[in-house]
């Protein structure tokens, strides 16, 4: 079995292959990435040499690159992570998101179609998001019948490609699977995110930026039940459908800051206002959807799928890692990461 991971050296796509190249050593994977700001080979630095896994750098948004990996490696499965990924930036720059989540995706199920044609045993598995289907009011969850109803350049494109994939489907029989997850947490994530970049901040004694009055809620996910669930899907899935992924575990986004201040305060043995007294207050996101909750009932029921990690037991997880993992932390630090501080924190 042949896998094209797109995006592998992300954040979510090097936790997968970080669990399932060791796992899985009769798959061979095949990572294409194109190594923007987001991506760190550091990320991979525990599977680089293994047998089954190999990397490629290029770009999915170029039909010729897409179209060289598919003859060169004939890949069965594809999973679907490349994207642009932040809000923030789709709201200064759309046209990255469009390039790469919508033409990037097209260019791929065009691969697809004419690369497998009507062979059996082949899947395209796309990975997407909660933040399709826009903002929950006070109540209530996101069903994979909820109405699309992006708010965001971001969650425009990535429901644009939720779209094409579904008509790829229907309209050529093109094997496929969809799931859309609600926030992911863990290590290797770029601290443009919340949780990455209110622990390092924190630590530097830096200003905690929450936009608006921080009500904002959010259903957080560890990243690793993120991957076992697309695994799961890929496995158990039906072809065609559509899965959401969630943990059920909805934040404020100022209740999380606190949080995180409370455990930094208990791992560090200090006292947990110093970090608190850092939260400033900064101009709310536009178009800032006002709360996240997904209802996972069918993937739990059908495929037996359930988180392993609580919020607790993930967060402590995530925050001793960006404590440990100071290599890391650095080699983000440089290059694009500062230019983006530097521009909306000037520090
Ligand atoms: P990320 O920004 O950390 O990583 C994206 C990866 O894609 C990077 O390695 C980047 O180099 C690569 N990439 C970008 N443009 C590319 C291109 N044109 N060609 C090839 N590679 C390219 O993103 P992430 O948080 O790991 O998200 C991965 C996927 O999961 C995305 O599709 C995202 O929409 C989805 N998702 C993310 C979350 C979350 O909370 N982070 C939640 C639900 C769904
Ligand atoms: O500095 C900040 N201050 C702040 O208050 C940042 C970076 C964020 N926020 C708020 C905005 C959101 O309400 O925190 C919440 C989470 O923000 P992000 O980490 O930027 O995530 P979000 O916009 O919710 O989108 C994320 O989840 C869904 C990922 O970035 C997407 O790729 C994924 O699809």
């Amino acid at each position: 079995m042949k896998i094209l991971v797109t995006g592998g050296a992300g954040f979510i796509g090097s936790n997968f292959l970080n669990l399932f190249v060791p796992r899985y050593p009769d798959c061979r994977f095949i990572n294409l990435d194109k190594l923007t700001y987001a991506a760190n080979l550091l990320n991979l630095k525990n599977i680089q040499a293994k047998q089954n896994y190999v990397f490629v750098r290029g770009d999915i948004a170029d039909y010729s690159t897409v179209a060289a990996v598919f003859e060169k490696y004939e890949p069965d499965i594809v999973v679907h992570f490349a994207a642009e990924s932040h809000v923030d930036r789709s709201i200064l720059g759309p046209a990255d998101f469009i390039n790469t989540n919508i033409l990037g995706t097209f260019n791929l199920l065009e691969a697809c179609r004419k690369y497998w044609g009507d062979r059996p045993g082949k899947l395209f598995h796309h990975v997407s998001t909660d933040e399709v289907y826009g903002s929950l009011g006070e109540t209530g969850y996101f069903t994979e019948e909820t109405r699309y109803d992006p708010s965001s350049p971001y969650s425009a494109s990535k429901a644009s490609s939720d779209h094409l994939v579904r008509a790829y489907h229907r309209t050529y029989g093109l094997p496929v699977k969809v799931t859309n997850c609600s926030n992911n947490y863990g290590p290797y994530q770029f601290p443009e995110k919340l949780i990455p970049l209110m622990i390092l901040h924190a630590l530097e004694g830096k200003s905690l930026p929450v936009y608006g009055t921080g009500e904002n809620v959010r259903d957080w996910l560890f990243v690793e039940d993120h991957c076992e669930a697309i695994w799961t899907v890929i496995e158990k899935g039906n072809v065609g459908e559509t899965y959401n992924i969630g943990g059920n575990n909805q934040w404020k986004n100022i209740d999380i800051v606190h949080k995180i201040c409370d455990l930094l305060g208990e791992k560090l043995d200090k006292d947990p206002q110093e970090f608190k007294k850092l939260i400033t207050f900064v101009k709310d996101r536009p178009g800032h959807d006002l709360r996240y909750a997904i209802d996972a009932t069918k993937i739990r029921d059908q495929l037996g799928w359930k988180p392993r990690e609580t919020f607790e037991t993930g967060l402590n997880k995530t925050i001793d890692w960006y404590l440990h993992n100071k290599d890391w932390v650095e080699s983000v630090k440089t290059g694009d990461y500062k230019k983006w501080l530097e521009m909306n924190y000037g520090t």
